[in-house]
């Protein structure tokens, strides 16, 4: 531990009395239940205990013999930190804007940016490290070195392997289980609890960012909650609004609303909207298109908050599909929150849709498997859509595809070809189940269109369809704990 014996035991009696630490049963963000809460927010009520934690800090990355120009706190808690910190050792501050993440005029870094300076990192408490991480990223977009990160409390989860994995060494003036030890000798927590903290930490460490990063921890949160997945670092707005929202709603249930009239399309939104996380729409097959329509379904989409995902499957020249999506009679960038897009044309297809949709804060899925017999999207043709997804990661959040094609949790599967009766039809569909898809194959949202608007009760199916999806998925998620 980086803070002296005697200081470390005052230090986590003094967390331990503000309840910046708590233990019991909590729920987390993430959706995991803890035997322990750690909540450094309440430290600015004890202005003592906030100049010691300062101190602290400053401290480490003294011992650490860290050379830096300037400090950035991690927003929000660790912000005051970082002002007594350079209030107090005169370092010029830098303030990462949170809010600005609308790509818009706001400045995402306040204070003087001087490019190349080396800026070190405060926060208060590290678990999977992603918010560091988000930190150094917008800093690093301006042109600033950044190392090192200095952090109150590591809750040793994997947070410093996945920081070391994108080059930032984490120091922490002590540990979870240090603290815990203390408090333990301090009687202040039992030992039923310690063990049941420690299993806890043991049972909940986030895997490495990359399958091979230097620094390997032990693979255990193997699948993450969609929850956990919407918090992850540098994951697009589109995929978080959704991972969101699905937890929120309890499901990973698209509707393809393959319907030729806009009155039954819009019944459909608003009977199914609360069941549903996404309306997929097939814009050019309703014989009375007007944008008063995708006005009013724009509207039911915000009220029943799922997203609209208009299935374009551009395949043309980025030069062309620019127009496609932007223009013409449908204006599909104005109103759909999602588009997908063959690959075959190669990257272009995605630069072109991407000057279109990325200032308007769009998302965009890329084919990689299809669910139609015979169809020519498999091997490596469906690793290329992968790799061109992750070379597109600010614009693209995910892939349609019928398994899991990418290990990495910012990406959202959508699988196509989805009945609760196996089967397929006539002209070349093939259906798998629920469970399957979500349970087997590993996908994340299934989408349904005829085995619900074939229903003589489209509601009481819909809930049929989502249940089953959202319980493979609690499953899946269980199978991995
Ligand atoms: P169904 O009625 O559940 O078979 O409808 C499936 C929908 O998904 C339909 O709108 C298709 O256009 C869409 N789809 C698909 O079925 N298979 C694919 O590989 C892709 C899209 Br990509």
């Amino acid at each position: 531990m980086a803070a002296a014996a005697g200081g470390a035991a005052a230090l986590a009696a003094a967390l331990h009395g503000a309840r910046a630490l708590r233990f019991g049963h909590f729920v987390l963000k993430s959706g995991l239940a803890s035997p322990v809460y750690v909540d450094l927010r309440v430290v600015v009520s004890h202005p003592l205990l906030l100049r010691q934690v300062a101190d602290l800090l400053f401290q480490t990355a003294k011992d650490a013999g860290l050379k830096f120009d300037s400090v950035c706190g991690v927003p929000y808690t660790a912000l005051p930190l970082a002002t007594i910190v350079c209030a107090t050792h005169q370092i010029p501050m830098l303030i990462r804007r949170k809010e600005a993440k609308d790509y818009g005029t706001k400045r995402l870094v306040e204070g003087v940016v001087n490019p190349g300076e080396t800026c070190l990192i405060i926060e208060d408490v590290v678990t999977s490290g992603s918010s560091v991480l988000e930190t150094v990223e917008v800093l690093q977009k301006e042109g600033i070195k950044v190392t090192d990160a200095v952090v109150l409390l590591d809750r040793e989860q994997g947070g410093k392997a996945r920081l070391g994995e994108r080059g930032i060494r984490l120091h922490s003036v002590c540990t979870l289980s240090e603290v815990l030890e203390i408090l333990q000798q301090q009687g202040k927590v039992d030992a039923e609890m310690v063990e049941k903290v420690k299993k806890f930490i043991q049972e909940s460490v986030f895997e490495p960012l990359t399958q091979n990063g230097p620094a390997p921890v032990k693979r255990i949160c193997k699948e993450l909650s969609f929850s956990a997945r919407a918090e992850l670092p540098g994951i697009h707005p589109v995929a978080a609004r959704l991972l969101t929202l699905m937890e929120k709603k309890q499901t990973n249930l698209c509707l393809s609303a393959d319907v030729t009239g806009s009155k039954e399309l819009l019944q459909l939104a608003a009977s199914l909207g609360p069941s549903i996380c996404i309306l997929k729409t097939h814009i050019d097959i309703l014989n009375d298109f007007t944008q008063e329509i995708v006005k009013e379904l724009r509207a039911l989409a915000d009220q029943h908050e799922f997203l609209i995902f208009e299935d374009r499957k551009f395949a043309d020249i980025g030069n062309t599909v620019k127009h496609q999506y932007e223009g013409g009679v449908f204006k599909i960038a104005s109103w759909s929150d999602v588009v997908n897009a063959h690959v075959v044309p190669g990257s272009g297809v995605v630069k072109g849709l991407k000057e279109v949709g990325f200032p308007l804060q769009r998302g965009c899925l890329l084919i990689a498997e299809m669910s139609s017999q015979g169809s020519l999207a498999t091997g490596d043709y469906t690793k290329a859509a992968v790799q061109m997804a992750e070379e597109n990661s600010d614009f693209v959040f995910g892939f349609i595809s019928g398994s899991r094609v990418s290990n990495r949790p910012e990406f959202l599967h959508l699988t196509p070809g989805v009945q609760i009766q196996a089967g397929g039809d006539n002209l070349g569909q093939k259906y798998l189940s629920p469970k399957e898809v979500i349970s087997e194959k590993g996908s994340d949202i299934i989408i349904v269109g005829r085995g619900i608007l074939s229903a003589s009760d489209r509601l009481q199916e819909a809930e049929k369809y989502r249940k089953a999806a959202w319980e493979s998925y609690i499953s899946r998620l269980g199978a991995h704990a």
